[in-house]
């Protein structure tokens, strides 16, 4: 498969003013009439043809003006139609089968409704079209369809008319004002019930808002949308006061289905929903799902004006869209939630994807230069990384003036397809911002590292911070890059400091005088994870313990607690330390996590972050080469060590929060998770103790979240009670798919020595598919991700997960993709484990007909 290069981009000759779709569906065969006007565009080389794309179809009928063509050819799958005028009228027929398609992209059929993903390539599995983000046009769609199988018939836009054939069969036409880019076509049928409300805009517009489940299966789904729902309406009113951005449609409408590739879609005016990310109930769902609900209806929301009013001129600019509108999602749930969890859990995602996604060998810049496959670039890079990048900008010039750089920016390219760089200038132009040197930020891939060294003589405090951004696959030679950090330092006798300060490192290196301190003070850094880079420093433990009890700024606390654990694991795990070191080491940490267990200035969801340890994933990030054993030993032995210490502690802690009531309240949500970090600590301890107490919980529990956390904790213990909960569980919420996708990921990844054994099982059980991607997920993702199973040393989940590639690939290659990755990481891990994966990696390579998706991901995989 081709290379695709950024710096290839070309505008489309034509310009497609209206696109009138007629649908005749059926869940095996839908017949597609496309309708499409087009003029020369006068920006673009004239052309006597139009290359429509086409995935997989064959045309029945091409028409040019009214007449039937023969004037055409098939160019590998895309349709060359020769033409001669400058404006025409095309009409192509084609014939899909929805049942059929097991990629999930494009028309397919999910439990009897059919549905439609169009981003980024799938509408050119429907009709033959200019299938790119900046061809955009105004959409009429009609679809007919029998009454029985479909008496809900969606599209984008408002419904226009409707009416009823008289032979069971009926039909509706919606239209969409809004030029648009075929991605974000979308079409929904089905038998399907709704929970509605409404919203009145800013500016007095009535919306009604809808949300779809399926009326078959609706064993209580429509009950589950109402979090779906408020979440919708609290985004709604956001959007308006902190970015001033309005609705523009007269209906807004989701439709949850339950067999999709990834979270949700932003079609303009009928967003789909992975179930997922709709249903949520206090006995179903965790305070964690409810969370995610509430962000990503948010950013499929926002996306209506950051991706849909503006969208993105090529597919290299998709951190435009996607970038920024994590950022707005994360600001959203920073105000309902809490800023300072909200962060953690935020960098926390970053730097366990994106920093080793970064390191690896499928590095790439948060606005890549070249690809063979679109979908492969929906990563942890352009996504998180990429609202790091404009949280930056956020940070140096001040919510204010952010705020009129993306009025400028909206106001400027409203009802364009624009570019990363037309967002840059509008900061610098609204913000007043200087960007020249910041732009290396979207071309450069690679986690910046910066060395910190603190000296101090006379009352002067001197910091000197030096910058390295590493090589990357393409990139061999790195420039500096502006790297704001915010700083505080604190006085070692008052225990304060004099204000936070914002620096920002340009050059390789820098320094950076303080005055007016006796002694040398004690340096916090990067506050609030001002900048997404590395910090490396050397630090007393003693500094540490006193910025993880005493920073005010949580963030920075959380990372100096972080900081002691990584700091000592790393060693124990590496060089190995002796039986002292490794007691001093324990000790210091234990200093600190008494100070978090006990201090009742913090509230418990800040308490529950901080203790927290370091996951696996990112611990070995901080290894050039990591033997996972290792490192997963050392960290079990450490909580194992905690908590004994701190057993009876923690049991009265267990049991201050049991106490606290359910709802949805922050101080109910932070008691929750302090209940299940204290059975984790426990069930290290004093696993008989652990079992019983988690049970107790398991059986008592009102909600999911601590119903799911004592299973949690059981189904890594080999007690009898971990058998008898995991069957409980799965009759209490048979049928549930969501909850059975829960119980499949416990078991994946699980803490429990023979976790291999139990992901083979499982992939016999009645209940595993592989058609359904959360189920392959929650199974194979969950396994993928628990690295002292994946990394068995004889290879098995090595092998495991390449078998399920191969599997998947055929079938759904996008999903199947999306595994390469945890066996692209060979070259950071022992020599011996590294030699398997490598070639589990050949093995897939050397099969036939494999997706371009996955051969992409595999071959830079091997590097
Ligand atoms: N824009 C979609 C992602 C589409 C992924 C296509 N492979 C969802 C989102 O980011 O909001
Ligand atoms: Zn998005």
């Amino acid at each position: 498969p081709p290379v695709i290069h950024r710096k290839d981009y070309a505008p489309f000759p034509w310009l497609l003013p209206a696109t009138h779709l007629e649908f005749a569906l059926g869940v095996e065969h839908t017949r597609v009439v496309s309708t499409l006007q087009i003029e020369r565009n006068p920006a673009a080389a004239a052309s006597a043809h139009i290359l429509l794309n086409g995935d997989g179809l064959t045309a029945v009928s091409v028409r040019v003006d009214g007449q039937e063509t023969s004037d055409w050819e098939m160019e590998g799958d895309n349709l060359r139609l020769n033409l001669s005028g400058d404006a025409h009228e095309i009409s192509i027929t084609t014939e899909i089968e929805p049942s059929a398609n097991t990629q999930l992209m494009g028309l397919y059929a999910s439990n009897g409704m059919l549905c439609t993903q169009c981003e980024a390539e799938g509408f050119r599995r429907i009709t033959f079209f200019p299938d790119r983000p900046d061809v955009l046009s105004t959409y009429t769609v009609k679809m007919t369809g029998p009454k029985a199988d479909f008496p809900v018939l969606l599209s984008n836009g408002n419904k226009a008319a409707e009416g009823d054939n008289g032979d069971g069969t009926h039909w509706a036409e919606w239209h969409d004002p809004w030029p648009k880019p075929s991605y974000l076509f979308a079409l929904v049928a089905g038998d399907l019930v709704a929970n509605t409300d409404s919203f009145t805009t800013v500016s007095g517009r009535e919306v009604d808002l809808a949300i779809y489940v399926r009326a078959q299966n609706d064993g209580g789904d429509l009950d589950r949308t109402g979090h779906a729902m408020r979440s919708l309406v609290k985004s709604m009113k956001w959007d308006e006061e902190v970015f001033g951005r309005e609705y523009d449609l007269d209906v807004f409408n989701i439709v949850a289905v339950s067999d999709f590739n990834m979270g949700a879609m932003e079609n303009k005016g009928l967003n789909v929903f992975n179930t997922k990310y709709v249903l949520a109930d206090p006995e179903t769902a965790t305070d964690g799902d409810f969370d995610g609900v509430e962000g990503v209806i948010a950013h499929e929301y926002f996306h209506n004006w950051s991706g849909n009013r503006i969208t993105c001129q090529d597919w290299f600019q998709l951190s435009l869209k996607e970038g920024f509108t994590v950022l707005r999602d994360q600001l959203f749930s920073q105000d309902m939630q809490g800023e300072a969890v909200k962060r953690i859990e935020d960098v926390r995602i970053l730097r366990s994807v994106q920093f080793p996604e970064d390191s690896g060998p499928l590095a790439h810049p948060i606005r890549p230069d070249s690809f063979r496959e679109i979908s492969n670039f929906y990563t942890a890079t352009v996504y998180n990384k990429g609202a790091e990048v404009i949280r930056m900008m956020r940070t140096m010039c001040g919510p204010e003036a952010f705020r009129k750089g993306t009025d400028l920016y909206f106001d400027r390219h409203d009802g364009e397809a624009a570019t990363c760089e037309d967002f840059i200038t509008a900061m610098e132009d609204g913000a007043g911002l200087d960007l020249t040197q910041f732009r290396l930020w979207y071309s450069q891939a690679g986690t910046p590292k910066v060395a910190v060294d603190l000296t101090h003589a006379g009352d002067t405090a001197t910091l000197t911070l030096r910058q390295t951004v590493p090589a990357t696959a393409d990139q061999p030679g790195k420039k500096p890059m502006p790297i704001p950090l915010k700083i505080a330092m604190f006085d070692r006798v008052s225990g304060q400091h004099s204000g936070e300060q914002l620096i920002v490192l340009k050059t390789d290196e820098q320094s950076f005088n303080f005055e007016g301190f006796a002694e040398k003070p004690i340096l916090s850094i990067n506050r609030g994870f001002s900048a997404p880079v590395t910090i490396e420093r050397d630090i007393a433990d003693e500094d540490l313990v006193f910025l993880a009890a005493r920073d005010d700024d949580p963030f920075a606390r959380y990372e100096a607690m972080q900081d002691l654990v990584v700091g000592h694991l790393t060693a124990a795990s590496g060089n190995g330390l002796d039986d002292s070191a490794r007691g001093t080491g324990r000790l210091a940490i234990a200093q600190a996590f008494e100070a978090v267990l006990s201090d009742d200035m913090l509230d418990d969801s800040m308490r529950g972050e901080l203790m927290m340890l370091p996951g696996l994933t990112f611990l070995m990030e901080q290894q050039l080469v990591a033997d996972p054993s290792r490192i997963h030993e050392e960290r079990e032995g450490l909580k194992a060590w905690l908590g004994a210490r701190f057993e009876d502690t923690l049991v009265t802690l267990h049991q201050r929060v049991s106490a606290v009531p359910y709802d949805q309240e922050a101080t109910s949500r932070g008691a929750r998770k302090v209940k299940t970090q204290a059975l984790v600590y426990l069930a290290a301890g004093n696993s008989e103790r652990a079992s019983q107490i988690a049970a107790a919980q398991y059986h008592a529990a009102d909600n999911m979240t601590d119903r799911q956390g004592a299973l949690m904790v059981l189904t890594g213990l080999g007690t009898a009670a971990r058998t008898d909960t995991l069957i409980d569980f799965h009759r209490r919420y048979a049928g549930n798919e969501l909850v059975v996708d829960k119980w499949f990921a416990l078991q994946a990844s699980s803490l429990h020595p023979n976790a291999i054994e139990h992901v083979k099982a499982l992939a016999q059980h009645k209940d595993f598919t592989i058609r359904n991607p959360n189920r392959v997920r929650s199974l194979y993702m969950a396994f993928a991700g628990n690295p002292h199973a994946f990394h068995a040393v004889d290879g098995e989940g090595y092998r495991l997960i390449a078998d399920l590639i191969l599997e998947l690939d055929p079938i759904n290659p996008q999903t199947a993709a999306r595994f390469v990755s945890p066996l692209g990481r060979w070259r950071r891990i022992e020599p011996g484990r590294a030699d398997l994966m490598r070639a589990e990696l050949e093995r897939i390579k050397a099969a036939e007909n494999l997706s371009r998706d996955t051969f992409e991901q595999v071959t830079r995989s091997l590097g």
